[in-house]
């Protein structure tokens, strides 16, 4: 099947963007806002029309395929959807009837609304560039086409510019026994499966996705700092619904034990109980559901993606307590396998750590490098492609050097064991005062 082109190998022009955001040519589909309907504003439902309304900000507007409107445009007042409110458990309870609490939320914090509304807009982004994605991904297209059709949609979708608003970390797209932070690189071999494509000038072998992969998708959007950290897995073989309910499950319990004062432990607990009451038929062999014990969610502060808590997804005697006010990204992975994980293969994810040395560097290159980090990513994680695209070659060097003096923290493939699935979904919440929000629920998961 050598250099037969996929459907969707075709040059990149094959998803033209649209001439205007509320063309209406039949073939697009709105995109739902959000998990209830909640879409505040804009994403009203609308039959097509023969005749074409007349242009109007916002009312009636609708995505394109692929998605190029900004969610500004969508939700011109600049209020954007709600997520999932859940309420606090138990004793915790009184928060949401508490007057005192609501007062707090209007008045303590800096501007909760501008924060919310940051966040949400981002999380609304994250919803359309996926239903777009979850729709598009096929067996057949190379990791790096995936790779750009989110990159280029949510660059598109958030109206990236600089610090204010962009891609907020590297999309993972993690097949089988890998869980976590592959991305691909530059002329990507990396992988199981890799065909070759005779150009003109050379064979190229490029990594492609299969029909029987377990495929995770992991993207980031950021809006002024806040980052919504959401994840979800896709098959295209039965075989791994139940793989898939066992994680989607514990995640959904992961978020439902969340709360203030809740113990990280037994969050961890209670999220390895859901995983580990699944089990999944391959073939002949039935293997039982792992919670994969060394990776984790996490807290997610401004501009990076990752604070100082961990919220396991085994149990443990970690005794920390989540906070009001706080962020979590929480993201379980199951597994067939051994349940680890250990770092394999060619690394891509990369960040500038927040308590990075000030060293001086005898590198002129590495010098030069961490300048084009600060300028361009700052804090927030970075993968090899989007050193190439703003026009870096020949960084390696420099790059490791930076590594290896503790200024850049590197984020290396997490693999399972050979032969093993995992799958992962992954959401943002959010603390509020009053109640829990799960700010990148969809209607998809
Ligand atoms: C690191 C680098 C990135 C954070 C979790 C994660 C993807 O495994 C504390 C707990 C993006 C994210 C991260 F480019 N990691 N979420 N989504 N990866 S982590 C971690 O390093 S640190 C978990
Ligand atoms: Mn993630
Ligand atoms: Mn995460």
């Amino acid at each position: 099947m050598a250099d037969a082109a996929t459907p969707h190998e075709k040059p990149a022009d094959e998803h033209p963007p649209p001439e205007d955001g509320d063309e209406d040519d039949g073939d697009e589909e709105e995109v739902a806002a959000n998990g209830d309907g909640a879409a505040a504003g804009g994403a009203a439902k609308k039959k097509k029309k023969k005749k074409k309304p007349k242009k109007k900000a916002g009312a009636g507007a609708k995505q394109s395929e692929p998605p190029r409107v900004p969610v500004t445009k969508l939700f011109p007042s600049g209020v954007f959807p709600e997520g999932e409110i859940q309420e606090y458990k138990d004793d915790n309870a009184y928060r949401t009837t508490s007057e005192e609490k609501r007062h707090l939320e209007r008045l303590t914090q800096e501007d909760p609304e501008t924060t919310y509304q940051n966040i949400r807009r981002a999380s609304e982004v994250h919803r359309q560039v996926r239903q777009y994605a979850r729709k598009t991904i096929q067996p057949g297209m190379t990791m790096t086409s995936i790779a750009e059709l989110i990159e280029d949609s949510v660059r598109a979708v958030v109206e990236a510019n600089g610090f204010e608003a962009g891609i907020g970390f590297p999309t993972g797209l993690s097949r089988n026994d890998c869980a976590a932070h592959y991305t691909p690189n530059a002329g990507d071999t990396n992988g199981t499966y890799a065909i070759a494509e005779r150009t003109k000038l050379r064979t190229n072998t490029r990594v492609v996705l299969q029909q029987g992969d377990v495929l995770k998708v992991d993207f980031g959007v950021q809006v002024n700092g806040r980052i919504t950290d959401s994840a979800f897995t896709m098959t295209w073989e039965p075989t791994y619904d139940e793989l898939l309910k066992a994680v989607k499950a514990a995640t959904n319990t992961g978020i439902r034990e969340a709360g203030i004062d809740a113990r990280l432990g037994e969050i961890g607990a209670a999220i390895q109980e859901t995983m580990e009451s699944y089990e999944v038929v391959v073939g002949t062999d039935t293997y039982p559901v792992k919670s994969i014990a060394n990776l984790s969610g996490h807290d997610i502060i401004p501009y990076s993606i990752h604070g100082h808590k961990s919220v396991p997804i085994v149990a443990t005697d970690d005794q920390t307590k989540m906070e009001e006010g706080e962020y979590f990204a929480i993201e379980t992975f199951g597994s067939t396998g051994r349940g680890r994980v250990v770092e394999m293969g060619d690394c891509s994810h990369y960040a500038k750590r927040r308590d990075a040395p000030h060293v001086p560097l005898r590198l002129t290159s590495a010098k030069s490098l961490l300048k084009t980090i600060d300028k361009n990513f700052g804090t927030l994680p970075f993968c090899r492609r989007y050193l190439d695209r703003i026009g870096e070659s020949r960084y390696l060097l420099a790059l490791n050097s930076l590594v290896s003096q503790g200024i850049v923290q590197d984020y290396p493939p997490l693999n399972d064991i050979k032969g093993s699935q995992t799958a992962q979904f992954e959401h943002t919440i959010l603390l509020r005062p009053t109640c829990k929000e799960v700010v990148s629920r969809g209607t998809d998961y």
